[in-house]
């Protein structure tokens, strides 16, 4: 009998990645890397900038594509694709689910001045699915990072 290895779901995140329509709900920046009371009550906030923008000015939160590969996660402009934020995986600190909005989720990014920031998000599909695919993407870097170490160990 040969076994077969389970296989990562890598080859998605491979070369140009996986990409998600969403809306860009806000960015802050937050005093905490991590903790889902910060993330709920920034995405309250932002929520809340974002509809007085709409009601106020009509402005409309603007229309991205979450674009996930290898090296984590870029923020497009959904006509130009210009990369408007770009994350490295290894810098995002916590994920966290809009407990009040399938369609939403945040994540804490660590800057280079060593201040952290929150980006809320509105996806056009459930958030679960990008939640997810980043889940996985933080998996597959993980078993990459881990066979590299083996390798050279030999
Ligand atoms: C829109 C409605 C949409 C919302 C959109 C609003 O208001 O709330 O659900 O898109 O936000 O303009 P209305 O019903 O008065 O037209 P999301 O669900 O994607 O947030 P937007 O203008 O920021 O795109």
């Amino acid at each position: 009998i040969t076994m077969k290895k389970k296989k990562a779901p890598l080859n998605r995140f491979e070369g140009e990645g996986v990409d998600f329509k969403a809306k860009l709900i806000g960015h802050e920046e937050v005093a905490e890397p991590r903790g889902d009371k910060i993330c709920v009550d920034t995405m309250n906030k932002l929520k809340f900038i974002a509809q007085q923008n709409l009601r106020g000015s009509g402005i409309h939160k603007p229309r991205i594509i979450l674009n996930i590969n290898l090296t984590g996660l870029q923020i497009l402009d959904e006509k130009s694709r210009a990369v408007l934020h770009q994350h490295h995986v290894h810098r995002i600190s916590f994920i966290s689910r809009d407990p009040n909005d399938a369609r939403a989720f945040g994540y804490i990014y660590g800057k280079d001045d060593g201040k952290h920031e929150y980006f809320g998000i509105k996806t056009m599909q459930a958030a679960d699915q990008v939640v997810t695919a980043l889940k996985d993407l933080f998996q597959v870097v993980y078993e990459l990072k881990k066979k590299e170490i083996e390798g050279t160990e030999e």
